[in-house]
């Protein structure tokens, strides 16, 4: 839809909403007033509200940013220029893998608005998992979004001046400080946005201990400063993503911008790996348990090689840069992403364990005992993954570790 209404800013209530989506004429109800709105968002920092016809059982999804964290209140402002940048990767994202993300039907700068398209009908996939559910179509899915929306956003598709223009457009500093502050430097120090258990925290120290680990972590996050590689989704955890059983969504791109290949990848590896631990306790049937682990290492697998043969062939067919037909240039850059998918997971697994947001996989263990016994798990392995980056050399190698941690 093309109807732009220019507002100036103001929060959005279950009646104010309306007004925003009246000018859509999206619904064929004649009567405003017959919509049900609610507010649905769960997240940790905007507005959600579903606004459906009870008759037709229409339904569309109106997101708008609040000028603060939600998580912590109003004491954390924050740019309403991520719900612009949303709505610009979605519909970047869309014309690659347009299946593959909800459609945005308008939106407005001004009151930070995105109207979208209503997903109720999919689970947001970390509630699947935790639940013990599998999704055959979730690695394809993921590997195709991966490799398309890397592909046509690089340097090896793109003129070098429609590059920095991209680069410009998704320029996303108080999202990315969010990043650098949660994920690269607060829970490798003493830092207080951390939270977690006082049993954690000899283990925490001995990570801000660690000067090996420490060097690794800040080489990654300069790389996640300063490599403006590909347009990323920036925060692809498994709460970022709607599935059911023959369809996958993501959703929530405000933490897009311009960075390191491997940066979303290894969030969704990492998230994976975090339910994988958390299995051990909420799946109590080893059959079962046995079943959603191999499907979550399998997903981690056919992600990777999705991604990769997705990518190779994109390169194939349409790259444009000079060095495109270099032997070796196209599996050193694979190369070098891999090793840095490996490092960054390894960064979400420690950040989502002793860090200010943390993951419902782990926090939901009803033992406290058992869900200790895990955390201290993810922290060793969020480590090893750190420290030896360089010694995974193949995807299985990885998961081969995984299952054997
Ligand atoms: C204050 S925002 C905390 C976390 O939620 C988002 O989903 C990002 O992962 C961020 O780090
Ligand atoms: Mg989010």
């Amino acid at each position: 839809m093309t109807v732009k209404v220019k507002s100036a800013y103001e929060p959005l209530n279950e009646l104010t909403v309306l007004d925003v989506i009246k000018p859509l004429n999206f619904f064929d109800t004649a009567s405003l007033n017959e919509l049900v709105v609610q507010e649905i968002g769960d997240g940790n920092l905007n507005l959600v509200f579903r606004v459906q016809d009870p008759d037709s059982e229409q339904a569309l999804i109106v997101k708008q940013a609040l000028p603060y964290a939600k998580v912590v209140g109003e004491s954390w402002p924050l740019t309403l220029d991520r719900a612009r940048i949303e709505s610009d990767a979605l519909l970047q994202e869309a014309e690659s893998v347009p299946h593959l993300v909800p459609k945005v039907y308008y939106s407005d700068s001004h009151l930070a608005v995105t109207v979208m398209e209503d997903l109720s009908d999919h689970v947001i996939l970390r509630k699947g998992l935790i639940e013990g559910n599998t999704y055959p179509l979730l690695a394809k899915d993921i590997g195709t979004f991966t490799a398309n929306t890397a592909f046509y956003s690089s340097d090896f598709y793109l003129h070098p001046f429609d590059k920095k223009e991209q680069v410009k457009r998704f320029s996303n500093p108080e999202l990315c400080k969010i990043t650098e502050d949660l994920v690269f430097t607060d829970p490798f120090f003493d830092h207080d946005t951390n939270d977690f258990p006082a049993e954690l925290r000899s283990d925490a120290e001995k990570i801000w201990a660690d000067q090996e680990l420490l060097r690794e972590v800040a080489q990654l996050r300069f790389s996640f400063l300063t490599r403006a590689e590909i347009l990323l989704h920036g925060d692809l955890h498994t709460g970022s993503i709607f599935v059911k059983e023959d369809s996958t969504k993501v959703i929530d791109p405000e933490f897009a911008f311009y960075g390191p290949a491997g940066f979303d990848l290894a969030h969704f590896f990492a998230n994976l790996t975090l339910n994988h631990l958390s299995q051990n306790a909420h799946a109590k049937e080893p059959f079962h348990r046995e079943n959603v682990q191999s499907f979550l290492l399998q997903t981690i697998e056919k992600t990777w090689e999705t991604y990769t043969n997705t990518f190779t062939e994109l390169w194939r067919e349409k790259a444009s840069d000079p060095f495109a037909k270099t032997e070796g240039v196209l599996e050193n850059f694979l190369q070098h992403t891999f090793q840095e998918v490996i490092g960054f997971a390894g960064c979400e697994v420690i950040r989502r364990t002793i860090g200010l947001a943390h993951v419902a996989d782990l926090d939901s263990i009803e033992q406290k005992d058992i869900e200790l016994f895990y955390k201290k798990k993810a922290l060793e392995l969020g480590s090893y993954l750190i420290k030896n980056q360089r010694k995974f050399t193949s995807i299985t190698q990885l998961t081969d570790w995984i299952r054997g941690a």
